[in-house]
Formats: structure tokens, sequence, C-alpha cells
């Protein structure tokens, strides 16, 4: 038995880490062990590399290096965790993961679609079963994330950059509405954590998960 790979994604400040808890319990509800972990990071080597790339004092970071180490981390995360955990048939649930780097890489650098797949089908072949994805107006999400402290060498791009970053996140959405399910993040907190205790519920029951 393979377990199943869930994922959150979202903008700045979409909340991703304040729902991270409600998916959780909810799993727990129906007695799903479900292993947590985020990108970039979950391994000590992925985690490194994650102090690297958000660091704003390291200077000029080309967007070919960039996304070149989001991957080097998630190699090393999709063999050291993820993988073992599902074929262990343990639930694994991701604070962000590729298409991340399709929304960031691609529509925020620029990089193109094709170079991003390739990466992705040799060094992260192991895709999402529901991604949820929280969506809300760009210059929300980023006063949210602005009242929390010290921005990160991405944190401190300009709106436009948040502006493709969330319309890659919807093409995306859009493009595959089987795997996705997105939120309406700009509602007050518990009303986001309903809607995605809801919606979790309904593709539980859809994929006949235990009660
Ligand atoms: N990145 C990338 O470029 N490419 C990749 O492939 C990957 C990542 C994997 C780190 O990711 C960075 O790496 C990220 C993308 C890039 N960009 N940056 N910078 P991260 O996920 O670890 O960090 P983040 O995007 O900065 O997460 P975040 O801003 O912490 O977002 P969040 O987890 O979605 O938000 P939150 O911490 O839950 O909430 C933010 C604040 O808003 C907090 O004070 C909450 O109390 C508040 N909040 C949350 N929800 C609400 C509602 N509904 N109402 C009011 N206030 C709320």
């Amino acid at each position: 038995m393979t377990g199943r790979f869930i994922t959150l994604e979202g903008g700045e400040g979409a909340g991703k880490s304040t729902v991270l808890d409600a998916v959780r319990e909810r799993l727990a509800a129906r007695g799903i062990d479900v292993v947590v972990t985020r990108e970039p990071g979950g391994t000590p080597f992925a985690e490194a590399v994650r102090a690297l790339v958000l660091d704003p004092a390291r200077g000029e970071m080309c967007p070919e290096s960039e996304l070149l180490l989001m991957f080097a981390a998630r190699a090393q995360h999709v063999r050291e965790i993820i993988q073992p955990a599902l074929a262990s048939g343990r639930w694994v649930l991701s604070d962000r993961y590729t298409d991340a780097s399709y929304a960031y890489q691609g529509g925020g650098r620029g990089q193109p679609v094709e170079r991003i797949a390739a990466l992705e089908s040799w060094a992260a072949p192991v895709r999402p079963d529901l991604t949820l994805l929280l969506d809300l107006p760009v210059a929300d999400g980023l006063a949210r994330a602005g009242a929390r402290g010290a921005a990160d060498r991405i944190e401190r791009e300009a709106l436009d950059f948040f502006e493709r970053v969330r319309a890659a996140y919807r093409a995306r959405a859009a493009a595959e509405p089987v795997r996705f399910r997105v939120v309406d993040s700009s509602q007050p907190i518990g009303t986001v954590r309903e809607a995605v205790g809801t919606v979790l519920d309904e593709w539980l029951d859809g994929i006949g998960a235990a009660e």
C-alpha cells in the first residue's frame, strides 16, 4: 500500500502555515498518519539550501541558479523523505512543492516551463494527489507577510513579480482541476480553515479514505 501526497501552495501571506494544522487535524481525525514537511527544506541538506537561497545578504543570484537550487533541495527531499514515507504507506503533507517552482521561477522569474518540466521529471518525479491552493489578492498577502517582520530575499521582490506568481498558480489550477482545489484565503482565518476542511473532507470521501 502506498500513501497519498498532499501539497499546500499559495503566494506570500496566503496562510499556508496557518491552515497546515487544520489539515493535519482533519487527517488525524480519520486515523491517517501524516508526515508534515516543507520546501525548500525538509532534510538537513535541503534546509541548508533554503537558508542559502532565501538569504538577502548573499548578493546576486541569477534565475538559473535559483531554479537549480530549488530542485537540488527538492531532489534530496523527495528521496530522503517523500518517497520512503509514501512507499511505507504513510501520507505526506508538504508546505510547497514543484508548483512553487512553476509559479516563482517560471511565472515570477520567467524561466521556461519546459525547463522546469525537464527538471521535475528528472529530479522530482513524485506527483501530488491533491494540491490546495490558497489564493488571495497580492496586496493583501504582502500586507500580512510584511506585518510578520524582516523580508527574505524573494519577499523583497516588487508587486508585479508576485502578480505573475499568482497568475501562474491560478493558470496551473485551471489546467489541472482534478488535482487542484482553490480556496479563497482573503477571508478570516476561521472561515479559511473551515473551507479547507470542507474541501479536504469532500476529497477524502471521494477517494474512500477511512472515517
Ligand atoms: N519558493 C520558490 O521560489 N520556489 C520553490 O520551488 C519553492 C519555494 C518550494 C519560502 O517559502 C519562499 O521560497 C517563498 C517561495 C519560495 N517565497 N518567498 N519569500 P515559504 O512557504 O516557507 O515562505 P512564504 O511563502 O514566505 O510563506 P508565508 O509568507 O509564511 O506564507 P504562508 O505560510 O502562506 O502564511 P502564514 O505564515 O500562514 O500567514 C502569514 C501571516 O498572515 C501570519 O501573520 C498569519 O497570522 C496571517 N494570516 C494568515 N491567514 C490569515 C487570514 N485568513 N486573515 C488574516 N491574517 C491571516
